[in-house]
């Protein structure tokens, strides 16, 4: 295997001076052993990893040696808020966008347990890439809802790394808020510092712009053109500012991991009123200093470190600015502490650090549309229709397709189903209560499984609706009735 240069090498340089210069640095016993290759570091004591939310970052490694380290993980589909009064289906590592932050040192042997919970609707995975491996994990750690799946790494390398779900298609489960961040400490770990955050960007597709309210569905088409309609940290609108902006003390040094999910945009992460002290450039090895701007590829890290000298208000932003204040990429660091005139002598505005006008721009709830959204007691099928292209839009489509052509060998098609047009009452217990054995759909054979979907009876009649209406299927309209009725069969 290649020497690996950059990590344990470089300690032992560290160790050669201090005994030089006669300091304890290699003689003292607590002083990490050095090990030609990361692969030879020993671990004996088994761990269980603190995982954190985002802001937070768990307890340094300091100085502790390589343990066998339990990382348990559990996937959660579930409904958040995008962005004041928009709602979005996340699908997330631990229930938070970004995932909980793992944090190692080089040489920890990972023992990761991946749980999908029964309620999810699909299989996922993870790839770290802090793993040397195949997938970066992915190809051992794909779960079924209500299973769990165990796999183990060893790290090497030192850095922060995304993590994310690869599970296809890949770009729809990072949309959807599947990546956090693991940071991988050298051995001895990183220099104490007074604060630090965990900050991710992610940039997201919705049917609806930005802003317009009400539950909205994942949007392929413009998630293959890159047009983002959000473009946030740490998963939705607003997740950092006013009372809850990262608190710092004037005087503090402040660490920020952060990462960039993409699956789309690179970001130009920029914090307005500072500079960066030291950037660990793409997360890795390398070390730049005095920076203004930083670029974090998708997919990518940076460590960014910096003292705050001046009370006030700074703005974390993407610096392709219409995301900062159109798209809300944009949270805010609150500094107190005493005016230093030596370093800023201007009076301290709020809103100077604003040009725009407000932190966040909220886009205002329309009340009549708001209640044109609520369900009239009576839908037409064209209401049935739209409803119901909602539900498949978060719940078939990932399957079936976006056009109910189904995938060839996995997925049986919608789209002139002659199984689906020949039993309406057969697909509606399918869709409450799942499909497992052989079928035949248009002369092909099929033998998969397809879970229960957690559904209303009222969502069940509109998006069977809608699927009965669509793709030349044969118009048949699905009643909340005609769902009852068969669900109350079993
Ligand atoms: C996790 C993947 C998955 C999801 C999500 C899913 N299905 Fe399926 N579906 C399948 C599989 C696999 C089969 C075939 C099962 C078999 O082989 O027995 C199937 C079969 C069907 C069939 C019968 C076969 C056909 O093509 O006509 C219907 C109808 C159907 N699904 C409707 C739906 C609807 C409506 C939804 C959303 C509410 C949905 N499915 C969500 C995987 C899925
Ligand atoms: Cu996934």
């Amino acid at each position: 295997m290649k020497l690996k240069l950059n990590k344990n090498i470089a300690i032992k340089v560290m160790c050669g001076i201090g005994v030089i210069l006669g300091t304890s640095g290699c003689i003292n016993d607590k002083s990490p052993k050095v090990y030609e290759d990361a692969v030879d570091i020993p671990v004996n004591q088994t761990m269980r990893a603190e995982l954190t939310a985002p802001p937070n970052v768990p307890t340094p490694v300091g100085r502790r040696k390589a343990k066998n380290l339990i990382v348990d993980m559990e996937i959660l589909e579930l409904e958040g808020e995008l962005a004041d009064g928009v709602r979005y289906m996340y699908w997330t590592f631990d229930g938070y966008v970004p995932g909980s932050f793992i944090r190692t040192v080089v040489g920890d042997e990972i023992e990761f347990h991946l749980k999908n919970h029964p309620q999810n609707k699909l299989p996922h995975n993870i790839d770290l890439h802090a793993v040397n491996g195949p997938g970066g994990g992915a190809v051992s750690s794909l779960t079924a809802p209500g299973h769990e799946t165990v796999f183990s790494f060893k790290v090497l390398n030192p850095g922060l790394y995304v993590y994310h779900c690869a599970t296809a298609p890949v770009g729809m489960h990072i949309a959807n808020g599947m990546y956090g961040l693991i940071l991988v400490e050298p051995n001895g770990g990183l220099e104490p510092v007074d604060k630090e955050f965990y900050i991710m960007q992610g940039d997201f597709y919705t049917e609806g712009d930005f802003g317009e309210p009400g539950l909205q569905p994942f949007d392929m088409k413009k998630a293959i053109e890159e047009d983002a309609d959000y473009v946030v940290f740490n998963g939705h609108v607003g997740a950092m500012v006013g009372d809850k902006a990262l608190e710092v003390n004037v005087g503090e040094t402040v660490r920020l991991f952060v990462g960039n999910a993409g699956p789309n945009l690179i970001s130009s992460f920029h914090v307005i009123g500072e500079i960066f002290d030291k950037v660990n450039v793409e997360g890795g090895t390398l070390v730049n200093e005095n920076v203004q701007t930083t670029v974090i590829p998708a997919g990518g890290a940076a460590i960014i470190e910096f003292k705050v000298d001046a009370p006030g208000e700074y703005l974390l932003v993407d610096h392709s600015v219409f995301r900062a204040f159109n798209k809300g990429a944009l949270a805010q660091i609150e500094a107190k502490g005493e005016k230093n005139k030596k370093v800023y002598k201007g009076k301290i505005e709020e809103g100077i650090y604003e040009p725009e006008g407000g932190a966040i721009q909220k886009m205002p709830i329309d009340e009549a549309e708001v209640a044109a959204s609520k369900p009239p007691e009576n839908l037409s099928k064209e209401q049935q229709m739209e409803m119901g292209k909602n539900v498949y839009g978060r719940t078939c489509v990932a399957c079936h397709q976006s056009s109910g052509q189904g995938v060839p060998n996995a997925f049986p098609p919608l789209a002139n189903s002659d199984y689906l047009n020949a039993d309406v009452d057969r697909a509606i217990d399918i869709v409450l209560h799942g499909k497992s054995g052989e079928i035949t759909v248009n002369g092909k054979k099929y033998n998969s499984v397809m879970t229960a979907q957690v559904l209303s009876d009222r969502e069940v009649a509109n998006v069977l609706t809608y699927v009965y209406n669509s793709w030349d299927n044969n118009g048949t309209v699905v009643t909340e009735e005609m769902v009852k009725k068969q669900r109350s069969k079993r």
